[in-house]
């Protein structure tokens, strides 16, 4: 699938839609969900366009990959997250399961990072 310009994380990254942002890395931004399903639900996109995972893991750098896979340990870090346990989710496509049931609505990569602070 080519990657489609008119998705609101484009808009993020190029600053003309705002979001809380958490941490910003050379090559990612994670941000807080606007419609959180945890105590704690960051989301962290590539600065470059990609539309899913696979997408993100074959053609990107091996910058890009090291930095967001980094900032995701970053953000366990700076949230607390690691004592009470977290997950991380990269929707992509419309595969739907009982427990897990959003397809990707946003068509720019992104993993969720879901837990809970020990601070809470
Ligand atoms: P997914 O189903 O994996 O594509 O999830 C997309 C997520 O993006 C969903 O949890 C809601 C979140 N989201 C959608 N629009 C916005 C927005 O404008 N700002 C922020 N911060 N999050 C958004």
């Amino acid at each position: 699938m080519e990657y489609d310009k008119n998705n609101v994380f484009y808009k993020i990254i190029n600053k003309t839609l705002k979001a809380d942002i958490v941490l910003e890395g050379k090559h990612f931004l994670a941000f807080h969900d606007i419609a959180p399903r945890a105590p704690v639900h960051i989301l962290i996109i590539p600065k470059g366009y990609y539309v899913d995972y696979c997408d993100f893991v074959e053609n990107a750098s091996n910058a890009e990959i090291l930095d967001l896979q980094k900032g995701i340990a970053q953000i366990v870090e700076i949230m607390k997250l690691k004592e009470g346990g977290y997950k991380l989710l990269s929707n992509a496509g419309k595969f739907k399961t009982q427990f897990l049931p959003e397809a990707q609505e946003v068509m720019h990569m992104h993993v969720h990072i879901l837990g809970k602070s020990s601070e809470e």
